[in-house]
């Protein structure tokens, strides 16, 4: 055991701020953060996000401008008088970023790849900013297997669409793989923070899948294309239950391994769309399915408080 804490202590730098594993940045006279049209030479990084503690991440611009007036209500913040809650990414036209005190509410778009360039950026910007032991937290939708639509999902494992725990890239023409681990410490403590007594939903934890395609890629029947039956569907996902997984969703194995190879504590946590053992379609109606959006948030906001009183 105390071995494993050394490693794990090893993973995170000792004064909790973020160190780049790329020798060329600091030799570089700015870093120009293109998708989130930022630069170290055009703004004072540290100046304006110094102070963050929290950089949550979720698909949507819509969904990340709505978490950001919720946790700003949640947290009591207020904006500097005349001031406005503003996408400070506006002007990338790819991701938009609000700032609302210690935290970040960014979104990401869809899949691995936008995921991924994104993250590049905010660790770059983490860096340029000298902020201390920043934690990521990914505010999602998934599709269900075995557990019903609003059931509330944290990731204790990230796979990929063969069950492998780790994110597979090609380097220069070479196949890598990054191990896609999260913090099991906030694992629990989210978990911790579900209310069985006053949450009309369940809160659950397992492995999450995460894959490059929502349709083929997640054994729809329902894509513009598909090669197989029913069947092998069903024994697909059985499979995947087998394994322990619960959820799939498309973002969480590189967000995984990229916060971890940085030294980023990081945490995964969505809500279930669909039971995917009963169907494909998504076919929730708008409210119950906006209802159903906000309670990862809820979740997520009851942490950031709690955080934050402990400081
Ligand atoms: C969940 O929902 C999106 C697909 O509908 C994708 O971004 C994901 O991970
Ligand atoms: N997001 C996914 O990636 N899959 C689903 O089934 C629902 C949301």
């Amino acid at each position: 055991a105390a071995k494993e804490r050394a490693e794990a202590d090893d993973e995170y730098n000792f004064d909790g701020t973020v160190q780049l594993k790329n020798p060329h940045i600091e030799l570089m006279d700015q870093d120009i953060l293109y998708h989130l049209a930022l630069g170290s030479g055009s703004h004072d990084l540290q100046e304006m996000f110094g102070e963050i503690k929290f950089v949550c991440l979720g698909g949507t611009p819509n969904r990340m401008k709505e978490f950001a007036y919720y946790i700003m209500d949640e947290i009591g913040y207020k904006l500097p008088a005349g001031t406005q809650l503003q996408d400070i990414s506006a002007f990338s036209y790819r991701y938009s970023m609000y700032k609302v005190g210690p935290v970040l509410s960014i979104s990401h778009g869809m899949g691995i790849s936008s995921i991924g360039i994104l993250l590049h950026e905010v660790i770059k910007l983490m860096y340029h900013a000298k902020c201390k032991d920043p934690i990521f937290i990914r505010i999602g939708t998934c599709g269900g297997i075995g557990i019903e639509g609003g059931t509330v999902v944290v990731t204790n494992e990230s796979v990929d669409g063969q069950l492998r725990s780790s994110y597979e890239m090609t380097v220069l023409g070479k196949t890598i793989y990054r191990p896609a681990k999260l913090d099991q410490k906030l694992v629990r403590e989210f978990l911790a923070l579900a209310d069985p007594a006053q949450d009309p939903y369940e809160t659950v934890t397992g492995k999450t899948m995460c894959t490059y395609d929502f349709y083929e890629g997640q054994g729809r029947l329902d894509g513009a294309f598909c090669d197989y039956t029913e069947a092998d569907k069903m024994e697909y996902l059985q499979r995947c239950k087998d394994f322990g997984v619960i959820n799939i969703e498309m973002e969480s194995i590189v967000f995984s391994a990229l916060t971890h190879h940085a030294g980023i504590k990081a945490a995964v946590v969505c809500v279930a769309l669909l039971n995917r053992l009963n169907g494909d379609q998504v076919m929730a109606p708008k409210e119950v399915m906006n209802e159903w959006q906000k309670r990862p948030q809820i979740l997520v906001s009851r942490f950031i408080r709690r955080q934050l009183a402990k400081i």
